[in-house]
């Protein structure tokens, strides 16, 4: 009695486990989708960097992804993290993402325009009135048409975190006009567009990779620079920084992206996979973020001289900035630019 129950359970396994590989097997064949049987033991190691440091919510997320990926391959990717620029600065993470040396990065938008130029079209000043309006367009088609583009340029992008609302520190003086910007040494990221808004606000700019910023606020190199509440906290800023100005004059996206060389190596269910998590983690990342501005911006009033300017007030900075619209239409791509605002119209229309 026992021995009959015990094999038919048996043999109900058998066929249960036949047919899966069966399916599995016969998937293979049509579709191809998992990959020759070599590559599937096959192991890979993910080496991701970023400029900010280990506190920071870009980090956060990564582990959390790092995680997710190990879990999910079942231990055939490992993944190790370099923060503060351990690996080197946005621009150069993406030239070695194009050489195959490194496989990860997650740069702000800004330096990719200048690989990619529709990026630069995230970047135009006081483009998105709140991180929701940013949400609706970086997920829309225009935004993953976008993501699209870099494979041209040897990168895959997975999906759109958020590095967010950029504001204007300085060493020098509180600034409530665009006139009190008049002179100051501001540091910009890598890009001619951020260089021009500054230009237009009646400062003196600089492009500077990130990792060096710290120490020429320091040195005096510069008197100012622009980042996020939390990147302003978190980086220790304040230390060298007396003043702050919520001008969120722009929004900065962060692009996880992926070597292409090292992608096009991976059999395809893990290529999936990567896509599927960094999409899952996005969400994550994005409400820590805006958790963590919310919470550094109140903190930094214990540190720092805090203006917070009033809505007449702000749009002085955005009446200053306007030119660089006509200036940049033509190189981002006139209809790229119209599509962006009408999206964003569309959002505040709801
Ligand atoms: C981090 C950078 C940085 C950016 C900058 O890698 O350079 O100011 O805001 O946070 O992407």
């Amino acid at each position: 009695m026992f021995n009959k129950k015990f094999a038919s359970i048996a043999l109900v396994l058998v066929l249960v486990a036949g047919s899966i590989l069966a399916i599995t097997g016969e998937a293979e064949a049509i579709f191809g989708i998992f990959g020759g049987d070599e590559k599937k033991e096959k192991t890979y190691t993910i080496r991701a960097g970023i400029g900010l440091n280990d506190k920071s919510a870009q980090y956060k997320a990564l582990e959390k992804w790092k995680q997710m990926v190990e879990k999910r391959s079942d231990g055939r990717i490992k993944m190790e993290l370099y923060h503060s620029s351990q690996l080197g600065d946005d621009r150069e993470m993406m030239e070695a993402l194009q050489l195959g040396t490194q496989e990860v990065t997650c740069p702000s938008t800004a330096p990719i325009g200048e690989f990619v130029e529709g990026f630069k079209v995230f970047d135009l000043p006081f483009l998105f009135p709140n991180n929701e309006a940013a949400d609706y367009v970086l997920d829309s088609k225009i935004g993953q048409n976008l993501l699209k583009k870099l494979e041209d340029e040897g990168m895959i992008g997975l999906a759109y975190w958020e590095n967010g609302f950029r504001h204007l520190t300085n060493s020098k003086r509180p600034v409530k006009t665009p006139e009190d910007i008049k002179g100051l040494k501001v540091r910009t990221m890598e890009n001619p567009m951020h260089l021009a808004a500054w230009r237009e606000m009646g400062a003196n700019p600089t492009p500077m990779a990130f990792g060096e910023l710290f120490s020429a606020m320091q040195q005096g190199v510069v008197d100012g620079q622009e980042n996020p509440w939390g990147t302003i906290y978190l980086q220790n800023f304040y230390e060298v920084q007396d003043y702050v100005t919520n001008t969120g004059h722009v929004y900065s996206p962060f692009v996880l992206m992926v070597s292409e060389k090292f992608y096009d190596k991976l059999p395809s269910d893990l290529q999936t996979m990567l896509r599927k998590t960094a999409k899952e983690v996005k969400e994550y990342q994005r409400r820590i973020n805006r958790e963590m501005n919310a919470e550094y911006r109140k903190k930094l009033k214990e540190k720092m001289n805090v203006t917070i300017l009033s809505s007449e007030q702000k749009s002085a900075f955005k009446k200053a900035v306007q030119p660089v619209y006509d200036e940049y239409k033509e190189e981002i791509g006139a209809d790229l630019v119209d599509s962006v605002l009408q999206k964003v119209e569309e959002y505040q229309q709801q």
